[in-house]
């Protein structure tokens, strides 16, 4: 029996994965992105109707600040729709609406507000319940200065200095990350001003203001600069928030994994690394429905998968005699093994290898699955695709069968 059959499959792959995990996505044919989430809240509308909240954002859903707004979406559970912006070719009617031209904006009730900070206050405004300001008037004047700081304080700046600025010589880089250290300081002693592991007494504003940032940076940094935030005994306070903020399902819906916000710093800034790569996130106790998520994205989206394999991955360079099709089917073939795998995996045995004593490997085949599996486990984006903890399985289930071709 050939190899090939040994796979499920798509319909069957499909079918399984989504048995496993409620998650699910809106195609867009033809589209950049391909894919979009669907808000966790949007069930909640009556049919026919439109949702309250229109979110201008970008397409590669890299934007910090974009982020921070549908978190706050999220968390309040406001049903929205979301229009993606090309920043690299911005329409013209996005400009002419948006004085600044920058992302996000959003219109709420059909009122255009842009500036994440304006964006998130106004939200708030409008839709108080949950509240993300504490109720208390003390506290709450507290909270609204915080989140003016966050914009004011300079600690964006001193921290992406430290990031991406080429320092001249050792002592600049000593100075730029003293300076930054300075910063996490003053965010440390602020987080222990009420009790609980938030800026305030409970989950708000200021915590969705910082956390896309932080997260970035506690990503970047160690791979970077050789700077560590999380387990650095210097900020246990921020460490424990990271750690609250890991409870929060909206939490896991918006943010990053630590691979995309790394090879975006590459590829974005080119910024070179100095140290190894950081091992993928670790993985939860929802390991299982992220692997279930993993598989059904690549299952429902195979064919713009495989169309961008093909046309970006170099791997049509294999093609015999200009027989794209061979490679085509390795493609295709090769990912059905992953999505097989993400569904099966768990301690089964790799569906391939070298039978021992036997040299069964088929180096056409293997050097296109290779090539294939190289190629997804980066071009993956979170959560542009999947979400971080999707992604998240997605490579570890990748780098497992890429070690065991040859
Ligand atoms: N202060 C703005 C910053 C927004 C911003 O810098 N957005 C970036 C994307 S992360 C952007 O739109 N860049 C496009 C450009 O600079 O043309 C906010 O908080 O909303």
């Amino acid at each position: 029996m050939s190899i090939q059959n040994t796979v499920s499959s798509w319909e069957q792959l499909l079918e399984i994965a989504q048995k496993n995990t409620p998650a699910r996505r809106v195609r867009r044919p033809g589209q950049s992105p391909s894919t979009a989430p669907i808000p966790s809240s949007l069930h909640k509308l009556p049919p026919n109707t439109t949702p309250p909240v229109l979110l201008y954002r970008d397409t590669n859903s890299w934007c910090p600040f974009c982020e921070r707004v549908w978190f706050a979406l999220e968390e309040k559970e406001i049903p929205f729709e979301t229009e993606f912006i090309d920043l690299s070719n911005k329409p013209k009617w996005y400009t002419d609406l948006v004085p600044t031209t920058l992302v996000p904006a959003a219109k709420i009730e059909g009122k255009l507000v842009y500036e994440s900070k304006d964006i998130l206050l106004t939200l708030e405004e409008r839709f108080s319940n949950p509240p993300l300001l504490p109720e208390d008037p003390e506290e709450n004047a507290v909270a609204r200065q915080w989140v003016e700081d966050a914009e004011t304080n300079g600690f964006r700046d001193v921290a992406y200095k430290f990031l991406r600025q080429t320092p001249v010589n050792n002592d600049e880089l000593a100075n730029l990350q003293a300076t930054f250290e300075a910063k996490l300081d003053e965010l440390e002693q602020a987080l222990g001003k009420y009790p609980g592991p938030y800026f305030v007494s409970s989950f708000s504003l200021v915590d969705i203001m910082y956390s896309p940032h932080l997260d970035r940076l506690a990503a970047n940094l160690p791979v970077y600069r050789g700077y560590h935030i999380k387990r650095n005994p210097r900020f246990p306070r921020i460490n424990a928030w990271f750690e609250a903020l890991n409870q929060r399902p909206a939490y896991h819906r918006v943010k990053s994994d630590d691979t995309t916000n790394n090879l975006l710093l590459r590829r974005r800034w080119g910024v070179s690394p100095v140290g190894n790569p950081l091992p993928l996130d670790v993985a939860t106790s929802q390991e299982i429905q992220y692997q279930a998520e993993a598989a059904e994205r690549l299952s429902d989206n195979r064919e713009v998968a495989i169309g961008d394999i093909l046309k970006n991955s170099g791997v049509q360079a294999l093609a015999v005699n200009g027989d794209v099709s061979a490679v085509r089917e390795a493609v295709d073939f090769h990912l059905r093994l992953l999505a097989d795998y993400l569904i099966n995996g768990n301690g089964a045995p790799l569906p391939w290898g070298r039978v021992a004593g036997k040299d069964n490997v088929d180096p056409f085949s293997a050097a296109v699955g290779a090539i294939t599996l190289a190629y997804v486990r980066n071009r993956i984006c979170a959560p542009r695709d999947m979400s971080a903890g999707a992604a998240t399985a997605f490579r570890a289930a990748a780098d497992k069968l890429l070690a065991s071709i040859y």
